[in-house]
């Protein structure tokens, strides 16, 4: 449904900007060199390599954001695990919170290769200083919105995270791989379970078009801002850490759902959106910015709920942390005890 091919050409704007400027700093000149090489050689940065300051900025930035997206996103979804309509329902949603979490962990893992400690970033996310996906501060009012996550807000990271896959950051490159291809699961796990729906009760039908309503524009705005008021675009395709801009995954995320929206039949929410054939493209309606930085600045419907959720749930795990760093110790001790 969504490639799982790591070979999707790079945005057209991204070989216009592949050249690293060289540092300022002469003492920096020939290892910026060989970084500028590398990247420019579509090669792979490691953790021990050398890097520009403002590269290894980025990263941390874009990684635990990304980190951060993945363990508040399970709590829209975890809020159904306890009333899934089926045992195997409630199994399938299961795996896919569970492998969500994972995901949070794979990612804060190769945050800290860039040396950042993960306690850093919590502190961050539970202060309210971080950014996390504005998606995950919508709340999920009906089992649909559960199929409709699956469809569309998976659908819509697994067309971010594929070309992420060939990041110049090796670190994060090899943790998407595995990201996308659970994030395939769950694409397919929410277009199936909105087809049971669709082939149910009107009121079941209902509700799905429902959910479509109200998640749809919202998945159009996780791709970030337009190109134009995207400030960190330019460079992180530079870098080769973004490798495809904001619209224009954006637009191939619009073109891959719409013949999906026919086979579900439900319709999308927007009147002006038709094929272009001169454009090879669909043409769509207006996206609200305001709401999207209103809720990317806090002002979301769930913005307080998410953040206060996470906060409870690390306060209340502080005694496992605990207990882990305990036996961690007790069994050093017993090694270094062994081995005199
Ligand atoms: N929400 O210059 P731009 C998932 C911020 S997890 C909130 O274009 P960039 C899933 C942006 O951070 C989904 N903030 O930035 C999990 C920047 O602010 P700062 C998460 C957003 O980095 C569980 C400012 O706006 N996926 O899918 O070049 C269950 C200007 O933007 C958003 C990732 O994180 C947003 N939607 O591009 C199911 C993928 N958009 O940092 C599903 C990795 C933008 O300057 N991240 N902002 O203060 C990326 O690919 C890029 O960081 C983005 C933004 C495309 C998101």
């Amino acid at each position: 449904m969504y490639t799982q091919s790591f070979n999707v050409p790079d945005g057209a704007s991204a070989s216009a900007v592949k050249a690293v400027p060289a540092s300022q700093d002469p003492a920096d000149a020939a290892r910026q060199a060989h970084f500028d090489t590398v990247i420019d050689a579509d090669g792979k940065i490691e953790p021990r390599d050398w890097m520009p300051e403002a590269y290894r900025k980025t990263l941390v930035r874009q990684i635990s954001q990304h980190a951060h997206s993945e363990i508040v996103g399970m709590l829209p979804e975890g809020n159904w695990i306890s009333r899934a309509p089926s045992l195997k329902r409630k199994a399938i949603l299961v795996a896919k919170v569970q492998d969500e979490g994972g995901h949070g962990l794979y990612l804060y893992s190769a945050a800290e290769t860039l040396g950042t400690s993960r306690d850093q970033m919590f502190d961050a996310l539970h202060s309210g200083r971080a950014k996390y996906s504005s998606i995950f501060n919508y709340p999920t009012l009906t089992w649909a919105d559960v199929g409709v996550i699956g469809w569309l807000v998976d659908g819509a990271a697994i067309m971010n995270q594929i070309p992420l896959c060939r990041c110049s950051y090796g670190p994060y490159a090899r943790a998407m791989i595995r990201v996308c291809k659970e994030e395939s699961f769950h694409q397919r796990q929410g277009f199936e379970a909105l087809m049971t729906m669709m082939q149910g009760t009107a009121e079941q039908r209902a509700m799905v078009q429902d959910a479509v309503n109200r998640w749809w524009w919202k998945c159009l705005a996780m791709f970030g801002p337009p190109d134009a008021d995207s400030p960190n675009s330019v460079q992180g395709m530079r870098w080769g850490i973004k490798r495809i801009s904001n619209d224009d995954l954006r637009q191939k995320f619009i073109d891959a759902t719409v013949p999906q929206a026919e086979v579900l039949g439900v319709t999308l929410p927007d009147p002006e959106l038709r094929w272009n054939e001169a454009r090879g493209h669909h043409d769509y309606g207006q996206i609200d910015w305001d709401e999207f930085w209103a809720v990317v600045n806090g002002d979301g419907p769930c913005n307080k709920e998410r953040l206060a959720t996470r906060v409870k749930a690390w306060n209340d795990g502080a005694w496992v942390r605990e207990a882990a760093l305990a036996h961690a110790r007790k069994q050093q001790e017993r090694a270094l005890k062994e081995a005199a």
